[in-house]
């Protein structure tokens, strides 16, 4: 089966999305996601300028040798781009590999190891009595787990608090908005918050928190310590992991159970802090990381060393990433948790899938292949439009991590 044509489709359904779909001379043709948020372009050019010309006419069903031909032929290796790039041509070979077998692709990896996938839900309030109840609408909903994050007394806005309680959207101008970051304010807050939700909720709900990599190991020592009591199911990104021995300091001081990865492109970034035990859950995911074939090494790694998946589901993953990671979670052995936020109406209409909610679980559907597709009408009506995350500065001015 040989590789036709490949197209690189930009969309903007409310946000950016960049996916590929790759045809082949048997009819069969399998969509990849390829969205990296706020650089969005320069992937679609990776795709288009430095790939697509040498997949034409390759056997679609040699997916690892034309991951390799991509990986080791770049000569330069791992990065965000070109492991995004690698990943949506990735999606598609395995979409086109399930459908050629006429199997779901949770069959081709191992087949069911689960009935559903656990996920959690985004809980987030202008302050702790807002969130305290929004974590209650979530608990309604059939969240059994629950991701909080709070406006912070004394500062103006923060990471995950959202203006739309529905929808979730970081990228949210044309050109990076600033925010004001104050960690002392942070450390002296999280605690109430957390301690507010174990006393009104009771110790049922799973509790997550994300610290959007801002804090240094003893600080993150710190909050671990002062959390035990609420006993979170995860803490994420507590620090940024670029120095992975950091986690060696966390750990010695606290057993709050420590999640990260959803930055990382390869598994070179996360091999220290798997091997030496550093973290519980692993957050690197299929868009993001080389796709389905890189990240079953991952998994496969994070399985000798007890750490389970916890992949990214942010909105900004599109939904071909969601129907993979899916079908993924719903195999693997040591899956742990998956993140989900809902994407708008008119990003599903743009991107059908047999992916739904139940009761806590996402529960995938038995189509052939990964069981998302691209409406590419639909997606030709959203022109792309430029958007940013955005930075954070200390309050004395200084660049600080957002
Ligand atoms: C999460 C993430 C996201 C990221 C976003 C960046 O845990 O869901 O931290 O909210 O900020 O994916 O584009
Ligand atoms: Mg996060």
């Amino acid at each position: 089966m040989k590789i036709r044509a490949v197209k690189v489709i930009v969309t903007c359904p409310g946000r950016n999305f960049v996916s590929v779909k790759i045809e082949t001379d048997e009819g069969i043709y399998g969509v990849g996601d390829a969205t990296l948020n706020g650089r969005e372009l320069a992937v679609a050019s990776y795709i288009q300028d430095h790939m697509i010309p040498c997949l034409i006419g390759r056997d679609a069903s040699q997916i690892e040798d034309i991951w390799q031909f991509f990986y080791r032929g770049a000569y330069w290796r791992r990065g965000s781009v070109k492991m995004t790039a690698i990943a949506a041509i990735d999606m598609a070979l395995w979409d086109i590999k399930a459908k050629a077998a006429n199997m779901p692709l949770y069959q081709l990896l191992g087949g069911k190891s689960r009935h559903g996938v656990l996920v959690y839900g985004h809980a987030n309030g202008k302050d702790l009595a807002e969130t305290v109840d929004e974590v209650g609408r979530y608990i309604d909903l059939g969240y059994k787990a629950i991701r909080a994050q709070s406006g912070i007394p004394g500062l103006a806005g923060t990471y995950g608090v959202s203006k739309d309680k529905a929808f979730y959207e970081p990228a949210d101008a044309d050109l990076p908005s600033e925010n004001i970051w104050s960690t002392s304010k942070y450390l002296n807050f999280l605690p109430t918050l957390f301690s507010a939700l174990r006393s009104t909720y009771g110790n049922e709900p799973q509790l997550l928190h994300d610290v959007h990599h801002r804090l240094t190991p003893i600080e993150a020592a710190r909050l671990g310590k002062d959390l035990e009591p609420y006993h979170l199911f995860w803490l994420e990104d507590a620090v940024p992991a670029e120095l992975q021995e950091g986690f060696r300091l966390i750990r010695q001081h606290t057993i709050t159970p420590l999640a990260v990865g959803e930055v990382f492109s390869s598994i070179f970034d996360c091999q220290q802090l798997i091997t030496e035990q550093l973290i519980d859950y692993i957050r690197t995911t299929i868009v993001h990381a080389g796709g389905i074939s890189h990240l079953r090494k991952v998994a496969a790694l994070a399985e000798i060393y007890h750490i389970k998946t916890g992949f990214h589901g942010a909105t900004d993953l599109s939904p071909i990433t969601m129907g993979c990671a899916l079908h993924f979670d719903t195999w693997v052995s040591n899956f742990g948790i998956q993140e989900y936020m809902p994407h708008t109406e008119q990003t599903n209409e743009v991107f059908p899938h047999d992916y739904h909610f139940a009761h806590g679980y996402l529960m995938i559907g038995d189509k052939p292949g990964h069981g998302t597709d691209i409406n590419e009408a639909l997606a030709a009506k959203y022109p792309y439009q430029r958007a940013y995350l955005p930075i954070n500065r200390l309050e004395d001015g200084s660049m600080f991590n957002w």
